[in-house]
């Protein structure tokens, strides 16, 4: 008889990449207050990126120097534009074309930025913006569900302040900063001495943005947040150099192994199972990349540190019923 299979090592299942992991806490965090998932395109038109979210036709986020051009069919209308997302408030723009209120979503995904790599920036990120939109949505209704986010993400000790900032689609719009959870507030040289370090930016809608997507600015009034994954992963684990996401290098990828365990791997919006591991830059993008051979630096990330964390997240699960707003 002869033999159908052939045998083989059992393969080694690869953990869950440290972004994914803070991605999807912070999902279980809003979902636990009512946010649905929603992914739009990463490639997408400058009309939901850039015109309906009330960017000027010269905004410098415009420009061939900030975003990856896919297309431009016409020189004279920039409206036809064809691009590399730069942020993902363009799938709440889709959302709301397509969905009434009240509307209560969060959109997570990849953007592209024209950047040189280093340690500190990359031409790529991870980004996860919130929206509601209802009637009599107000900035306290914001300021809540944020605080509840800090204290389930960084600890119920979590102070914040918000600081007055600008965006184009927000009006008005806010900086938020948490009590650095080094120090704990005292200052050191995580937060400059300051004894706070920025999270994330938010605002109310400016009511051009519901208008321009279909929705009554005179009945509804809305909310929106957007933070970077990788800064809140900096800020829970250390990760001393960005470029270290994206290289794949499975002895960075184990650091990780302990929030690995026992969580069942979920499902995306499209009902896949979410990819574990990193998916590397299409390489048509790479001649962007200015990024040099370079020594793996030591990872400043210890056993103790990760078991600490696993606790914390533990004893947040526990106690899950509580976060209900
Ligand atoms: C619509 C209207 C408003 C999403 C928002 C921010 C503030 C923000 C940055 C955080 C760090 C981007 O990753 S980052 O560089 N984001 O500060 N994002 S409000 O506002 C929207 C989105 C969609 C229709």
């Amino acid at each position: 008889q002869r033999q159908m299979c052939i045998e083989t090592d059992p393969v080694a299942l690869g953990t869950r990449h440290p972004l994914t992991i803070v991605k999807n806490q912070i999902i279980d965090i809003f979902s636990r207050m009512g946010f649905t998932l929603y992914h739009g395109p990463e490639v997408d038109d400058d009309k939901h990126v850039f015109t309906m979210l009330n960017f000027a036709a010269d905004h410098p986020a415009r420009d061939m120097q900030d975003t990856f051009f896919i297309e431009q069919s016409d020189p004279n209308d920039v409206t036809k534009n064809i691009l590399l997302r730069s942020h993902t408030s363009g799938d709440e723009a889709h959302y709301m074309e397509t969905h009434e209120p009240p509307i209560r979503v969060l959109c997570p995904g990849r953007v592209y930025r024209n950047e040189a790599i280093s340690a500190r920036a990359h031409c790529f990120f991870h980004q996860v913006e919130g929206l509601y939109v209802d009637k009599n949505v107000s900035f306290t209704d914001l300021k809540q569900v944020l605080l509840t986010f800090a204290r389930e993400m960084f600890g119920a000790d979590t102070k914040i302040r918000l600081r007055p900032s600008y965006f184009p689609f927000t009006e008005p719009s806010a900086e938020m900063d948490i009590s650095c959870n080094i120090c704990g507030g005292k200052g050191c040289n995580f937060c400059k001495h300051t004894g706070w370090v920025e999270i994330l930016g938010c605002g109310m809608v400016d009511p051009h943005d519901l208008d321009a997507c279909g929705i009554d600015s005179n009945v509804y009034t809305g909310y929106a947040f957007g933070m970077g994954v990788e800064r809140i992963t900096n800020l829970k684990y250390r990760v001393s150099d960005l470029r270290l996401f994206s290289e794949n290098d499975t002895r960075f990828l184990r650091e990780f192994e302990l929030q690995n365990n026992n969580k069942p791997y979920p499902l995306n919006s499209l009902g896949n199972p979410e990819a574990i591991l990193f998916i590397p830059l299409p390489h048509h993008y790479q001649h962007f990349s200015r990024v040099k051979r370079y020594t793996l630096p030591r990872i400043k990330l210890f056993r103790w540190q990760l078991a600490a964390v696993s606790v914390s997240y533990t004893h947040l699960r526990a106690h899950e019923t509580s976060a209900h707003l």
